[in-house]
């Protein structure tokens, strides 16, 4: 008698077991197959997390634009997972002329930053073509308010917001600038809200032959502080779209929270 309520128990547990497996396993696939449909947008330049280690910051879209970390390199918890620091004579080189799918007809830049509070420029982008040494982007927080900029090969102004918002030091912000040539519609938004806009004409230079890269504009107006989750898409976001990047629903970043939470009630029953 004792024996069969042992094997009882045994089995039981054991049919808890496969159950508790197999709704983990259905979920980490369902996890993988959403992560992956969102990441193939085609519209997507680049996602960099900067979750992992060495000087190789791997692009999480399907163009394969990884980075590379000139100077030194640390990292440090972030909004989501690790997030890169950045100082002056260290920045990440995208390889301009490698560059594959950067924007023409529109763009949105999205990142979460903490910086340092520098009185001179900080550029989060950075590219020059071979048409003319000037800057294509400046991208750059300001004390008195971002700047949010392109010109194009033939020297002419695309789009420019400046001065934008003033983007507060020493804290997690989010930043997100778009651009739409068929609109004309150029706008910034701080923590997924519209704080400007402007009209601008005509699509973007991508000829970014001589570089590309975050941190630096000839080796000035050096970015300083922490950043997380940078995208660049070859299109203007919705403000819906630019929400779930900053929350980090676009990468289905919110399962991994339920698997846990779920695993914890599975756990407890
Ligand atoms: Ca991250």
């Amino acid at each position: 008698m004792k024996e069969r309520k042992m094997f009882y128990k045994f089995t039981h547990l054991h049919i808890g077991k496969l159950q508790v497996v197999f709704v983990v396993v259905a979920m980490v696939i369902a996890f993988a197959v959403s992560t992956q449909a969102d990441l193939s947008d085609p519209t997507l330049s680049v996602y960099y997390s900067f979750d992992e280690d060495g000087d190789t910051v791997k692009d999480g879209s399907i163009n394969g634009n990884d980075g590379k970390i000139e100077g030194k390199v640390v990292r440090e918890d972030g909004v989501f997972d690790k997030a890169i620091v950045l100082e002056p004579q260290t920045w990440i080189d995208m390889h301009g002329p490698d560059f594959k799918n950067g924007p023409v007809d529109g763009i949105t830049l999205a990142v979460w930053i903490n910086h340092s509070g520098s009185p001179n420029p900080q550029t989060l982008l950075d590219a020059i073509g071979t048409d003319h040494a000037s800057g294509l982007y400046h991208a750059e927080i300001r004390p008195g308010g971002f700047r949010w900029f392109h010109r194009n090969g033939a020297n002419a102004e695309v789009f420019n917001i400046n001065p934008g918002p003033v983007i507060d030091a020493e804290k997690w912000v989010h930043f997100t600038g778009t651009y739409d040539s068929g609109s004309g519609d150029v706008k910034t938004y701080i923590d997924g809200k519209m704080t400007h806009e402007a009209k601008g004409n005509g699509e973007l230079s991508d000829n970014w032959d001589v570089t590309a890269g975050i941190g630096h504009h000839k080796n000035g107006r050096w970015y300083d502080g922490l950043m997380d989750e940078f995208y660049i898409f070859g299109r203007a976001l919705s403000e819906d779209e630019i929400k779930e990047v900053m929350d980090g629903e676009f990468l289905s970043v919110e399962p991994a929270d339920k698997l846990a939470t779920t695993w914890g009630s599975i756990k407890s029953r």
